[in-house]
């Protein structure tokens, strides 16, 4: 304690030099509730990793949750500097309640070349060719694994890896090979594929808001040089610069590497077809117990992990390893309050009953010896606002379209019906609009601030209501009549569209939407309310093969094929389906200047130009995989 002489009191007196501060401060915490360790632990090639290691107060055999990270791992051990370690941990991609009432031990580790760590650090690292000696986050985690079985006493060495993202990345990468003291892995909404549909671009249109991520994490190990910007709405910021590589060749990217990498690889080229985790995932059998976790409007991750279930489920050869839950949550949503989402309500908290029902539970048993009967999925249908718990979920082969069996066709008529039968009227009959790269349409309401801008709500856009756009010249809309009875989508929708342009490039960007009752009473806000449940964006030069850019012929129709992100919802009886289809999302996706060039990231002004974009009827159609209450195709 203080007294019995840990900080000498003589420095009181300590003469003519008389400073305020003491040369060296001791810390005094003897009421904490945990011990925390700063540890340097050295991997096989000799780099060291910065590891905070968090030791509930006399805690003995104790299981370990690790989280591996490029966010800081001293921050996020440090919140309020608190005596409690809930509160402590209490934040980014720590559960402190799942953590603290489960008596574990908490590790957080920075990845090489990321703030404590030794090394360099390398965006998304991919896995190292397999040489001896050579090392990639799988093996980094492997090392971490075996260190700290071997060194903390405190420790029943039996370890669980978790985490959210590029942490939930992190996860998957540290099942790749993985250390056998790893008894339990959680990857939550996982960076998996950045070019198809998780962090950098969507289906090759480039998500230019992510470029203030990349320069505040690739220029500094600590990310201490902080993004600049001239304008408060960042429609306006990417509208002066051009192109994408406008704007971070204006700020000295091209100084990072990874930026480099996507300037250089803006097709499915092998540079992004290697790193995909989900193929990495196809290749690993599936023996430590793992739950992917699944957010239904995941702003940033909405690709990777359904992707990964996908893979990975049939190499779960007992069918009792793998387990899946899909909630209605943002990204990482599922560690915060989970009763709502934007204006949307959720009749409880999802979030509370997916850490204390499933997660506190599955963890308990992997790593305590607790029995728990863990589902294989649970997952949240929306609309319905209920969970259910299935035997499995639908394998889907993202390289091909479904089977048309299991899916309903939901045709876009030419005077804007939505309708669930075979199109009827004249071929050919078609809807058009007008694109404009000088007036893209705004993927949410304007000012748009930068995603984690002061007061930015990005983590709920996607329940933003869309009926601003449904007035839109430049937008699409196709509705259906008022259900009679309710309609449950459960899969991933697939769009087919056949279109013409005048021009020789185009985006598409498709939106499944649930349009509620002109008036609700208990909720008035939610009037006519055009909800999302599915929507994506898709750059035309990929139609015919992600890593095949062509041009598209100028005026001959042309068909536009892929999927959207999953949807588990219910269209309630009252509400009407509706699909939109526009060509811009912006400034979340770069604009197509819409006539062909080698590479978007460089397009010159000239080549930005207004074009009509035809939509066909014979053709046009969004197929839904429609399931009765039973779970059958009806
Ligand atoms: N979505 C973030 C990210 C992951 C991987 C690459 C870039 C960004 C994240 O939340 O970690």
């Amino acid at each position: 304690g203080f007294l019995a002489g840990e900080v000498s009191l003589s420095v009181v007196s300590a003469g003519a030099h008389e400073w305020d501060m003491p040369a060296h401060f001791h810390v005094v915490n003897n009421g904490f509730d945990y011990t925390r360790r700063d540890i340097m632990i050295p991997m096989r090639d000799g780099v060291k990793l910065h590891t905070v290691i968090l030791l509930p107060k006399n805690v003995r055999s104790a299981p370990i949750l690790l989280t591996r990270t490029p966010y800081d791992a001293d921050q996020m051990a440090h919140n309020q500097h608190s005596s409690h370690m809930d509160v402590a941990l209490y934040g980014y991609d720590n559960m402190s309640d799942v953590v603290t009432e489960g008596g574990y031990i908490r590790v957080l580790q920075d990845v090489r070349g990321k703030y404590g760590s030794g090394g360099d650090y390398v965006m998304q690292k991919p896995l190292a060719a397999p040489k001896p000696g050579g090392t990639d986050e799988s093996t980094d985690a492997y090392d971490t694994i075996d260190w700290l079985v071997k060194n903390l006493p405190q420790s029943n060495g039996r370890v669980g890896l978790l985490g959210i993202s590029y942490d939930g990345f992190l996860v998957l990468m540290g099942l790749v090979n993985p250390h056998p003291a790893l008894k339990v892995a959680v990857p939550m909404n996982a960076m998996v594929d950045g070019w198809r549909g998780d962090d950098w671009f969507h289906n090759g249109a480039f998500r230019e808001q992510m470029l203030p991520y990349l320069y505040e994490q690739g220029a500094t190990h600590a990310n201490s040089e902080i993004w600049w910007s001239a304008h408060y709405d960042d429609y306006d910021t990417y509208m002066n610069a051009g192109s994408a590589g406008g704007v971070g060749n204006a700020r000295g990217m091209q100084q990072i590497g990874f930026y480099r990498n996507l300037l250089a690889h803006p097709a499915y080229d092998n540079f992004w077809q290697a790193q995909a985790v989900d193929k990495i995932m196809a290749r690993q059998s599936v023996h430590v117990p793992t739950m992917l976790v699944h957010s239904l409007w995941d702003q940033e991750d909405i690709y990777g992990t359904m992707a990964t279930y996908y893979a990975m489920k049939p190499h779960d050869s007992q069918g009792d390893m793998l387990h899946l839950v899909i909630g209605p949550w943002f990204h990482g949503g599922e560690i915060r309050k989970g009763a709502q989402l934007g204006t949307i309500e959720f009749g409880s908290d999802t979030g509370v009953y997916f850490r204390q029902q499933i997660l506190a539970p599955f963890l308990a048993s992997a790593l305590w010896g607790k029995s728990a009967q863990t589902p294989p999925v649970v997952a949240f249908v929306t609309g319905e606002n209920r969970w259910e718990s299935l035997p499995a979920w639908p394998l889907v082969n993202l390289d091909s379209p479904p089977k048309t069996a299991d899916m309903t066709a939901a045709a876009l008529r030419p005077d804007h019906k939505l309708i669930f039968t075979k199109q009827v009227g004249p071929l050919n009959a078609s809807v058009a609009y007008v694109s404009d790269p000088a007036r893209p349409v705004p993927y949410r309401h304007r000012p748009i601030l930068a995603m984690d801008g002061a007061g930015s709500t990005w983590h709920n856009w996607l329940v933003d209501d869309q009926r601003e756009a449904s007035g839109r010249t430049d937008v699409a809309a196709f509705v259906s009549d008022v259900l009679q009875a309710p309609l449950t989508v459960r899969g991933q929708p697939y769009v087919h569209l056949k279109a013409a342009i005048s021009g020789t490039d185009v985006d598409f960007v498709v939106k499944v939407i649930d349009v509620y009752p002109d008036e609700v009473a208990d909720q008035p806000e939610l009037g006519g309310y055009q909800l999302m449940v599915s929507a994506d964006i898709f750059r035309g030069r990929y139609r015919n093969g992600l890593a095949k850019p062509e041009a598209v012929p100028a005026n001959i129709p042309q068909m536009y094929s892929f999927y959207l992100p999953l949807a588990n919802h219910t269209f309630l009886e009252g509400h009407r389906v509706m699909v939109q289809v526009q060509s811009s999302w912006f400034p979340l996706y770069d604009r197509n200047p819409q006539t062909f060039v080698d590479n978007i990231f460089l397009a010159q002004p000239e080549a930005y130009k207004a074009m009509t974009v035809q939509l066909y009827e014979d053709e046009s159609r969004v197929d839904l995989p429609v399931v009765n209450r039973m779970g059958a195709t009806p």
